[in-house]
C-alpha cells in the first residue's frame, strides 16, 4: 500500500527527531508498503503543505504521529490537539483513511480518535500493528477504532534505518539529538503518569547497538535513549550497556532511582552515558535510595538532574521535605520539582479526583480533563520557601528539557570518583 507518514509535531524546545514515524517507515517497507514521510517541524505553511503532500502521493491511508497531548508542565499551557486537529481535517477531506498513533495517545485514546476525527488510533508500538492493520486494509477489512499495539509483537532483533526520511542536521543545528529506544512501555505506578501500566516489550541489545553504530557513522554519535524509564529491567539496563561499549556514541537517558548500582552505573558510563534525569516520587520512594543513586551516578561522572514529583495524594509536607534535604546533600547538577500535574482521565490521579470530593478541591481546568487540568495539592508558593537557598533547585517551569538544562551550566559536578 501507498502510506503517508506525518509529523506534525511543530515544537522546539528542543525539537525532537519523530523517531516513532522512522520505526514505523523501516517496519512498513520491510512489509512491502510504500511510505514516505511529511515532517512538518520546521515547515512554516503547514496547510499547503501537507495539501500538495497529499496531493503529489494521493496515499491509500495516512499515519498521524502524535507525540505531545499538551506540555504537561506548568499545567500544560501549550495544548496541542487543536493544531493535530487542523491537520487531521485536511487529510480527512481529502478523502483519505487516518490511522492515529504516538506516544501521546495512550493519555486518552478514544477521546483523540474523536478529537482528530480519525478512523483508528493505535495505542503503543505501532511497528507490528500498523503491518497489521495494513493488511487487513488491503484484505478489505473495515478499520477498526482502536488497535492494541502493545498486543502484536514486534520484531525484536530489527535494526531500523536512520536518518532516511528526516533532515538531522536541522534537528541537531536547533539543539536537537537522536532518539533511540531499546524497550516500550513502563511497569512504574506513578499516578499522574500516562506511561505508567503499560506493558513492557523490550528491543534485543545487540540491535540497538546496531542501529547507534549506524547513526555514530552517519555522524549523530549523540543520542538520547528513549525509554521511559532505562532501568526498570535492570538485566535488560546492564545488557543494553554492555552492547553499547564501544559504539562511539554519547547518550543520556531517564531512569528511576531504583533499581540501580555501581555495577550499573559503572556500565552506564563505559557505554558512553554523559548524563541521566533520574525521576524521584517524594510520596512514594525513600530518601536514601535517591540520594544514593545520584551519589552513584556522581562517582562515574555522569552528570546528574532529577525530576521529583511531589504533592501527589496522601503526601505530606514533611516527606517532600525528607527528600529534598536528602537530595541536596547527594548535590545532583539540577532539581527540578513539579507540584503541578497535568491530569489525564485515564490515571489513577484522575480516578481518585472523581472519587474523592476532598481530593477535587485541588483540581482546576477542564473538568472532563480532555483539555488541560492541573492538580495542585501544595502551593508551589509554599514549595519555593523550602527551595530557597538551595543551589541547584527550581521549580520545573518547562522552560528547557534536562539536557538543555546542563549543558547551560547547571550546578557544577565534578566527578567524585574516577576522572574523566
Ligand atoms: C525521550 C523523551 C523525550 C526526550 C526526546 C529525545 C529525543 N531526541 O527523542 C526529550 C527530553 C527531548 C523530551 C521532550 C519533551 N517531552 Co518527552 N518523552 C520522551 C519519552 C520518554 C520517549 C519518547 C520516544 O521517543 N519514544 C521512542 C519512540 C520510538 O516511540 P514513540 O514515539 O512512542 O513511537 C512509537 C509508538 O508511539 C508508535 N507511533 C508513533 N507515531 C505513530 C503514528 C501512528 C499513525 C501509529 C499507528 C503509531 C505511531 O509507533 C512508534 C514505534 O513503536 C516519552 C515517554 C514514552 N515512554 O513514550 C516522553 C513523552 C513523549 N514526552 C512528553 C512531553 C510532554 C515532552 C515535552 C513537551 C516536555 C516539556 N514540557 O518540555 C517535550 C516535547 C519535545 C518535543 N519537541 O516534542 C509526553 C507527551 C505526552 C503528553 N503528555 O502530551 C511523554 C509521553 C511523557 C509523558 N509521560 O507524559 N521527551
Amino acid at each position: 500500500m501507498n502510506v503517508a507518514l506525518i509529523n506534525p509535531n511543530r515544537f522546539r524546545n528542543p525539537p525532537t527527531i519523530p523517531v516513532g514515524l522512522e520505526y514505523l517507515a523501516h517496519a512498513m517497507r520491510q512489509a512491502g508498503h510504500g511510505v514516505r514521510l511529511l515532517d512538518l517541524c520546521f515547515v512554516e505553511d503547514v496547510g499547503p503543505a501537507v495539501d500538495a503532500f497529499l496531493a503529489e502521493q494521493r496515499p491509500d491511508v495516512a499515519m498521524l504521529s502524535l507525540r505531545n497531548v499538551d506540555s504537561v508542565i506548568n499545567a500544560a499551557d501549550h495544548f496541542f490537539l487543536d493544531e493535530h486537529r487542523a491537520i487531521a481535517e485536511r487529510i480527512t477531506a481529502a478523502g483519505v483513511p487516518l490511522i492515529v498513533g504516538g506516544a501521546g495517545v495512550v493519555a486518552m485514546p478514544e477521546p483523540i480518535r474523536v478529537y482528530l476525527g480519525a478512523d483508528t488510533v493505535i495505542v503503543g508500538p505501532g511497528e507490528g500493528a500498523a503491518v497489521e492493520l495494513l493488511a487487513a486494509m488491503a484484505a478489505g477489512k473495515p478499520l477498526p477504532p482502536l488497535a492494541d499495539g502493545f498486543g502484536v509483537a514486534i520484531d525484536a532483533v530489527a535494526v531500523p534505518a536512520r536518518a532516511v526520511d528526516v533532515d538531522y542536521a536541522a534537528y541537531y543545528a536547533a539543539d536537537g539529538v537522536a532518539g533511540v529506544a531499546s524497550s516500550y512501555g513502563c511497569p512504574c505506578r506513578c499516578a499522574f503518569c500516562i506511561e505508567a501500566r503499560t506493558r513492557l516489550v523490550a528491543r534485543a541489545p545487540e540491535a540497538v547497538a546496531a542501529e547507534v553504530r549506524s547513526l555514530v557513522e552517519q555522524g549523530w554519535a549523540r543520542f538520547h535513549l528513549c525509554d521511559a524509564e532505562m532501568n526498570v529491567t535492570y538485566a535488560h539496563a546492564l545488557a543494553l550497556c554492555q552492547a553499547l561499549v564501544g559504539s562511539g556514541a554519547s547518550w543520556i537517558t531517564y531512569m528511576r532511582h531504583q533499581p540501580c548500582d555501581p555495577v550499573l552505573a559503572a556500565a552506564m558510563r563505559a557505554s558512553g552515558c554523559t548524563m541521566a534525569t533520574v525521576t524521584v516520587n517524594s510520596a512514594t520512594d525513600a530518601p536514601a535510595d535517591a540520594a544514593a543513586t545520584v551519589a552513584m551516578l556522581k562517582a562515574e561522572g555522569i552528570q546528574v538532574a532529577v525530576d521529583l514529583s511531589c504533592g501527589l495524594p496522601g503526601e505530606t509536607p514533611e516527606q517532600a521535605k525528607a527528600m529534598i534535604d536528602a537530595l541536596d546533600v547527594a548535590r545532583p547538577g539540577h532539581v527540578g520539582v513539579t507540584t503541578r500535574y497535568r491530569i489525564y482521565p485515564t490515571t489513577p490521579l484522575a480516578e481518585r479526583i472523581r472519587a474523592d470530593a476532598a481530593e477535587h478541591r485541588f483540581a482546576t481546568g477542564d473538568p472532563e480533563f480532555v483539555r488541560p487540568a492541573a492538580y495542585c495539592r501544595f502551593d508551589p508558593a509554599e514549595v519555593r520557601t523550602w527551595l530557597e537557598g538551595r543551589e541547584g533547585f527550581a521549580i520545573d517551569t518547562g522552560e528547557a528539557v534536562n539536557y538543555q538544562r546542563l549543558n547551560k551550566g547547571g550546578r557544577s559536578q565534578k566527578p567524585e570518583g574516577r576522572s574523566r
